[in-house]
């Protein structure tokens, strides 16, 4: 995924701000983090990804969710079996206690209190010393330290999808391009299509205060 693509950011709380009256609404913080620093530099580099997301028919709508739900648990199952790659060493297929050791993988602090042998266990799941990609596969997950930024590619284009211009449940390219170009201009406050110093300080100022917020809510 794109460094940069709207998608980067998270959390849909500061999206439902209302508006007061005669000012328009601030963007949704997903579509502030990303923004770059011309207007149409900004249009562009998120059309491309969107694309990417809708699929041939330019347009994001429930069975893309669907599909990208299923590529994030894939995705997950992939990152559970991790070890089991990065552990077998000698690559001949299935990974031993000492080549896990040796592999010395980084471990979550919940990971670490669970003890090197008793992870090892949790892959071998017949209990034969050694762990088969199938074991690895079908392991249950070991704790997890909490991802940062907690969305997933379907929860941050469901988002997408609920600010639809028009609620019909589909974004079309057309109705995406509104949203972005509405984002920049509240920050374009002259409107010419960039933002200069002072809009620039606006913006980040914004993202810092959303990501102080968000601080305070993951470490109360
Ligand atoms: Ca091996
Ligand atoms: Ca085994
Ligand atoms: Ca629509
Ligand atoms: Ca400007």
């Amino acid at each position: 995924m794109r460094a940069g693509f709207v998608f980067a950011a998270i959390c849909l709380s500061a999206a439902a701000m209302p508006a007061r009256a005669g000012t328009p609404a601030a963007p949704p913080i997903f579509l502030v983090e990303g923004m770059g620093n011309t207007r149409d530099g900004y249009v562009s580099e998120h059309l491309e990804p969107f694309a990417v997301y809708t699929g041939a028919d330019r347009t994001l709508d429930q069975g893309d969710i669907d599909r990208l739900r299923q590529v994030d648990a894939a995705r997950q199952r992939a990152a559970d079996a991790m070890p089991f790659f990065a552990g077998d060493l000698d690559a001949d297929g299935s990974m031993t206690l000492d080549e896990y050791k040796l592999a010395n993988l980084y471990e979550s602090r919940e990971q670490v209190e669970l003890g090197m042998e008793a992870r090892f266990a949790n892959f071998d799941r017949n209990g034969d010393g050694i762990v088969t990609l199938d074991e690895a596969l079908t392991s249950p997950p070991l704790p997890q330290a909490a991802l940062a930024y907690g969305l997933s590619g379907a929860d941050r284009v469901a988002a997408l999808i609920a600010l639809d211009p028009n609620k019909d449940g589909k974004l079309t390219e057309d109705e995406f391009r509104t949203l972005l170009l509405s984002a920049f201009d509240f920050y374009d406050k002259d409107g010419d299509g960039a933002l200069s110093k002072a809009e620039k300080a606006k913006r980040a100022a914004t993202v810092r205060q959303y990501r102080e917020e968000q601080e305070k809510r993951e470490k109360p």
